[in-house]
């Protein structure tokens, strides 16, 4: 099954059909970009040099955003927010839906050949104001997925009907359906988390590795193994395949007291997809869906995967 054949099976509103297809066609577009040698080569530098024509050339995640804005503007989209623009742009129009994405997430990915991707969540614009329409609370999605450039482009999304996964069939530049309905396995003993930053945790989160690390001698009783990619695309791609836990907790650097990734684009939709797919999403406190938006760019602490086990950590909050 093709994507416009799970869409139609699984939704009857047009106009989020359409959106999610325009984001399917530049998430192919962005993806080529990304296989384009030549536009590799012109993208990657993240320093701002200039072409022979006196250009300023454009890192890759600048980019995948202008990808991005050139399909959404032609969709029944009224508003998009993104990791690469301040506020939001205003389409002025009225349809009744609005668009977040991380364009290009793992950008430190980006010059080594790692899998990297587009995270997206839609929402319904609720006849407010678009100031107010981009701070609702992510339990108001509609829809969100990410797309993960790596050996194969693929995409996970969900439209409230479970979490599903397509691959992208390059010859006829469509999403094919790979597993309707995933189910994360409960239990794991995979951890992932940046174990760089051990210093900066608070004590749950010491306190809850430690546990982990201490294996089979531990109160676990158990030995765990650690994946780190740090491409959040990918490292949740692993997880709804095998099961595991993610953590980007909040930690004592002085940017990070509130965690690094951001709740709007990255925490949010991920969170939806988990939660379809019978996994949990946390800030540690309370699940990532309820919590308050301030404001788009918000960071929040991030902890998600198999339910067991992110139960298991909230025990140390
Ligand atoms: P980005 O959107 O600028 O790429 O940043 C988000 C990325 C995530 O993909 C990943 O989980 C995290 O940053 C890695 O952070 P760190 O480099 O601190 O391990
Ligand atoms: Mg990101």
């Amino acid at each position: 099954m093709y994507l416009n054949n799970y869409l139609s099976k699984y939704s009857n509103e047009n106009d989020l059909s359409l959106i999610i297809t325009s984001l399917a066609n530049a998430a192919i577009e962005i993806s080529k970009t990304i296989r384009n040698i030549k536009k590799v080569n012109n993208n990657f530098s993240t320093s701002k040099t200039l072409n022979q024509d006196g250009d300023v050339q454009k890192p890759l995640d600048i980019t995948a955003d202008e990808v991005l804005i050139d399909f959404l503007k032609k969709s029944p989209v009224s508003g998009y927010a993104s990791e690469e623009q301040e506020g939001f742009i205003d389409f002025k129009n009225n349809y009744n839906f609005i668009v977040f994405a991380d364009p290009l997430d793992g950008s430190s990915n980006i010059d080594v050949n790692v899998s990297i991707g587009t995270i997206f969540s839609i929402m319904n614009k609720n006849e407010l104001a678009l100031e107010k329409a981009f701070i609702q609370k992510g339990s108001n999605q509609k829809a969100s997925g990410f797309f993960v450039y790596g050996p194969q482009t693929t995409l996970f999304i969900t439209i409230g009907h479970g979490t599903a996964l397509f691959a992208l069939d390059e010859l006829k530049n469509q999403f094919y359906l790979i597993k309707e309905k995933i189910i994360i396995p409960k239990s794991t003993s995979e951890f992932a988390i940046n174990a760089a930053y051990q210093r900066f945790w608070n004590s749950a989160t010491s306190k809850y590795i430690q546990n982990c690390q201490d294996g089979e001698e531990g109160p676990r009783k158990k030995n765990f193994g650690m994946r780190w990619v740090g491409s959040l695309v990918a490292d949740a791609s692993r997880i709804f395949i095998r099961g595991g836990i993610f953590l980007y907790p909040a930690d004592n650097r002085k940017k990070y007291k509130e965690g690094r990734l951001r709740l709007t684009y990255e925490a949010n939709p991920i969170a939806f997809l988990i939660e379809e797919a019978k996994g949990k999403a946390t800030d540690g406190n309370e699940s990532i869906l309820n919590l308050e938006v301030r404001e788009i760019h918000q960071r929040s602490p991030l902890i998600f995967g198999s339910s067991e086990e992110v139960l298991e950590f909230k025990k140390f909050y």
